[in-house]
């Protein structure tokens, strides 16, 4: 049985809109930090010296290895993000870039994988849906024409009737001539049956963080502290006037390539921004009370407040829709969160093998 608030999603967006730009403004809303990117359902530092090198051999093409050492996690700024917290990882290897079409192709035609958005939706799962609108799809951000309350995501995102990874924005737009793309629309599930053909894992959200601390001191962005670095936008983010106006001063309405953004110190591409990663960690906002310090993995069930009874996992980096205005759960030490068979078109994944 999925969760309720798919159900709604259902109910308030099925739809066959295709993605528009509009020129109207929204009005700014105070403290972003209140906001936490919200896709529908379904829908230490301690300056310990780390090396890294690239692989060599093909069981570890296109990945880095990152010596296990002690960092700081989480942020102040955040309440699931307290408290910054003494944690220990493992040596691991982490893939230099998030999954692209190419790669999650190659595994489909290995596989014949069909990812959840693709497939059916059955009537017992969803019961108070109506059956004409059970049809296959996923989240789409879809620009509103007029400036709408930051408070509802359902202003902006839409559940699209045939979107899915080879149609992130919906079945009228594909993936040709988009190789380097990261993978989007793909699910906890999805992402989990990659890693496993791969032989590679999900990383966890300690590994996630550590290797996009990559060794620096803890500031406010993963790259420093202040927003931009030598004038220019570090990675691939939302500017202008969420949701309506994207101004493109990073170049990319919606993903970027990946490695169009310079990597971070650790040899790591868009581990800001680009697209949300999925963690291995079930998610709980009080997690970091209790956490273990050495190799955390997460806790046992899921709990978020914001939809009880809904299990997610994790989600880190931020994606090409966050700002400084509507979600800054881009900058260092805050999470993303995701229900477990949800995918969007701002939601990939990478992997990293012990
Ligand atoms: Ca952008
Ligand atoms: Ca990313």
């Amino acid at each position: 049985m999925r969760s309720a608030f798919p159900i709604l999603f259902f109910l308030a967006t099925v739809s066959y809109q295709t993605y528009a730009q509009n020129d109207n403004h929204v009005t700014k809303q105070a403290n972003p930090s209140h906001h936490s990117c919200k896709v529908p359902s379904r829908t230490g530092a301690n300056n310990r010296m780390v090396s890294f090198v690239s692989a060599k051999d093909s069981l570890h093409k296109g990945m880095v290895f990152i010596k296990g050492g002690t960092f700081l996690m989480g942020s102040d700024e955040f309440e699931d993000s307290k408290p910054v917290h003494k944690v220990s990882v493992r040596d691991f290897w982490m893939d230099e870039h998030e999954v692209t079409n190419e790669q999650f192709a190659a595994f489909v035609s290995a596989t014949g994988y069909v990812t959840v958005a693709e497939r059916a939706l059955k009537p017992e799962d969803f019961p108070d849906v109506p059956a004409d609108r059970l049809v296959p799809g996923s989240a789409v951000f879809t620009a509103p024409k007029e400036k709408v309350s930051l408070n509802d995501p359902l202003q902006w995102w839409q559940y699209v009737n045939g979107a899915s990874w080879k149609h992130p924005l919906g079945p009228e737009r594909s993936i040709v001539n988009k190789a380097n793309d990261p993978v989007v629309q793909v699910c906890y599930e999805d992402a989990v049956a990659y890693a496993k053909w791969a032989g590679k894992r999900l990383p966890t959200e300690a590994e996630w963080e550590y290797a996009a601390r990559a060794g620096r001191k803890n500031g406010s962005y993963y790259w420093g502290d202040s927003l931009k670095v030598k004038s220019q936008w570090p990675a691939n983010i939302f500017q202008g006037d969420f949701p309506t106006k994207n101004s493109l001063e990073d170049g990319y309405d919606f993903v970027a390539p990946v490695k169009s953004f310079p990597p971070n110190p650790y040899g790591l591409y868009d581990m800001e921004g680009n697209v949300w990663e999925w963690c291995s960690d079930l998610y709980r906002p009080d997690y970091y009370k209790e956490s273990p310090t050495d190799n955390p993995k997460g806790p046992s069930d899921s709990y978020d407040p914001d939809e009880p009874g809904v299990e997610k996992h994790v989600q880190r980096g931020g994606s090409f829709l966050c700002s400084d205005q509507y979600c800054i759960r881009y900058k260092a030490g805050s999470r993303g969160k995701g229900e477990t068979s949800s995918a969007s078109n701002n939601l990939g994944f990478r992997c990293v093998r012990d």
